[in-house]
């Protein structure tokens, strides 16, 4: 590669937009690394690369094989691959390549096979636990990952747990899923975790089976065993839980026809669950949940302007699509929320938008305190409406008969609580376990959808004032992220002094509640101030 300019000129040549046709090697796609390399020289590769029927993209997308690089370390490239598949919120698994492979290939006319000395080595994935906070809260963990095969399995073995009732095991097996869900790069090999925190002995016994393998027989076994396959077939019902679902499975049920059969005794909620099961486990398309955020917002309304509707839950998070639509009313102004759900809900049924529905009253007093710690998980008792929509199909399954049934969650939050109901239902369920733990092991805060408190000073709740109040909980998560941004990098979250180490309780006069809280959540300063 001697005769390439090996270093950047001024304003350089950007290589041609585009892809030239599959080129003469279809199986392969190129991408260069523009940093290190400069775009002089990644301008000259490409059209090199190019005349020799290379099919070399400009930018990165899922069809991209082979990421070329210069004089970057492979942890580099691989955070580079990070934030492109964000960016371009799609996959991809390619090969991270030194430049070594693309000279020997061009010299042959032909991709030469991989061999590991042109890989990049991100062996140091997280050397010594070290660069893995011990909280999800604290960890980026990107909508799309690179070890789907490894947490799939151990998100299984955790669903399996919370069948049987074991809720410590299945705790277990979704926390190893998340910490590999926020790696840099794929697993090569079990040694390169390292003693990372969070990934028990069990769960390496399972990452190490998927990685020699390509499969765990325990998982296996699981995936084909009948209880497994029940559990999942009833809970999947609208109304069905574990519990329930359990019972059903030691009465010997095992399937629909059996309920029907049995005359198994059903609630008005999962007989709508049962007569709406195909199109309620059909995946929700954002499209769709933003329609029905569009007639929810229509019937706000009419009977009182002003208030908004927030579409929360995975959604929020960019996912593309989820199994239900979860969504926030509030008014800026305390009180004039009151009531407004069951007119909304009743005008919407009368415009034949409701297949079912049943509501549940607030029943939160701000002033009772939290609820004691791990009592609740991450319910709450916030005025809601559980319902199934009607909804116009666009295409899928529902096409032919011209309707859907979609669930849909309203959630009504007084302003006062609103950034912590946003919060809370932004989730995913185990961000949001983990950010309760946080408050109260490392801040002996209690946190909730409703509020803050803070337990040193007699459960005193903090809220944020009116104004920030959404902007606070909109800091928290920005779009195309599995969950909020990191702690580490948030501009705003400061090393803690001396005196407000996790290890030494805080006292109110050295740091008042407005900091107190702040330092608990990595958004916005948030200027939180005591409920009055
Ligand atoms: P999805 O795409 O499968 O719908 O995923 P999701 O949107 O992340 O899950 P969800 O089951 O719809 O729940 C949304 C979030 O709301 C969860 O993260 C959960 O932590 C949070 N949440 C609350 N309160 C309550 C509650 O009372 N019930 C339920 N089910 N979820 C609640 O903050
Ligand atoms: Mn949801």
């Amino acid at each position: 590669m001697a005769l390439v300019p090996l270093k950047r000129r001024r304003r350089a040549p950007s290589p041609p937009a585009g892809p030239p046709g599959p080129g003469r090697f279809p199986a392969v796609v190129l991408c260069l690394v523009e940093k290190r390399m400069g775009a002089s020289r990644r301008a000259f590769l490409t059209q090199l690369a190019r005349a020799k029927g290379f099919r070399v993209d400009r930018t990165y997308s899922a069809a991209v094989t082979h990421v070329v690089s210069e004089q970057n370390s492979g942890a580099e490239v691989a955070q580079w691959l990070e934030q492109q598949r964000e960016e371009c919120g799609d996959g991809g698994d390619p090969a991270l390549l030194d430049i070594s492979w693309f000279t020997e290939s061009m010299g042959a006319g032909r991709p030469v096979e991989i061999e590991s000395r042109h890989r990049l080595r991100v062996a140091a994935l997280a050397p010594h636990g070290r660069q893995m906070a011990p909280y999800a809260c604290q960890r980026r963990t990107p909508l799309l990952h690179s070890n789907q095969p490894l947490t799939e399995a151990l998100e299984t073995l955790a669903e399996e747990a919370g069948f049987s009732g074991s809720e410590g095991r299945s705790l277990a097996f979704t926390r190893a899923a998340s910490v590999l869900k926020a790696l840099p790069g794929r697993l090569g090999a079990l040694e390169e975790l390292g003693p990372l925190p969070g990934i028990g002995e069990h769960s390496r016994r399972v990452i190490q089976d998927v990685l020699e393998d390509g499969v765990c027989a325990e998982v296996e076994r699981v995936k084909l065993s009948e209880r497994y396959r029940t559990m999942k077939l009833f809970t999947k019902i609208f109304g069905v839980g574990v519990r329930t679902a359990s019972r059903w499975y030691q009465e010997g049920l095992r399937t629909f026809l059996d309920l029907q059969e049995r005359s198994t005794k059903l609630t008005r909620q999962q007989q709508a669950g049962l007569q709406h099961y195909d199109d309620l486990n059909t995946p929700v398309e954002r499209s769709e949940a933003e329609s029905t955020s569009r007639a929810v917002q229509e019937a706000v309304k009419r009977f009182l302007p002003g208030a908004s509707v927030t579409l929360a839950g995975g959604f929020r998070r960019g996912k593309p699509r989820g199994h239900d639509v979860d969504l926030l009313l509030t008014h800026p102004e305390e009180g004039r929320e009151v009531g407004l759900l069951s007119r909304v809900v009743s005008w919407l049924d009368s415009q034949g938008l409701i297949l079912y529905q049943h509501s549940q009253e607030n029943s939160y007093g701000l002033r009772e305190g939290p609820e004691p710690l791990g009592g609740r998980d991450v319910m709450d008792r916030f005025e809601r409406c559980f319902s199934i929509f009607r909804l116009e199909a666009q295409g899928g399954p529902g096409a032919a008969r011209g309707w859907k049934a979609v669930r849909v969650d309203l959630v009504v939050a007084p302003v006062s609580q609103f950034p912590f109901a946003l919060l809370g239902w932004t989730g995913s369920r185990h961000f949001e376990r983990e950010l309760r733990r946080f408050a109260s092991r490392e801040r002996k805060m209690v946190l909730n959808s409703h509020a803050l408190y803070d337990t040193r000073t007699s459960f005193y709740p903090l809220r944020p004032k009116k104004k920030s109040s959404s902007t606070w909980a909109w800091s928290m998560c920005p779009p195309h992220r599995e969950t909020p941004e990191p702690w580490s990098t948030c501009p705003l979250q400061r090393p803690l002094a001396a005196q407000e180490s996790p290890l030494q309780p805080w006292k109110r006069p050295l740091l008042p509640p407005v900091l107190a809280a702040s330092s608990v959540f990595p958004g916005d300063p948030a200027r939180l101030v005591p409920v009055d």
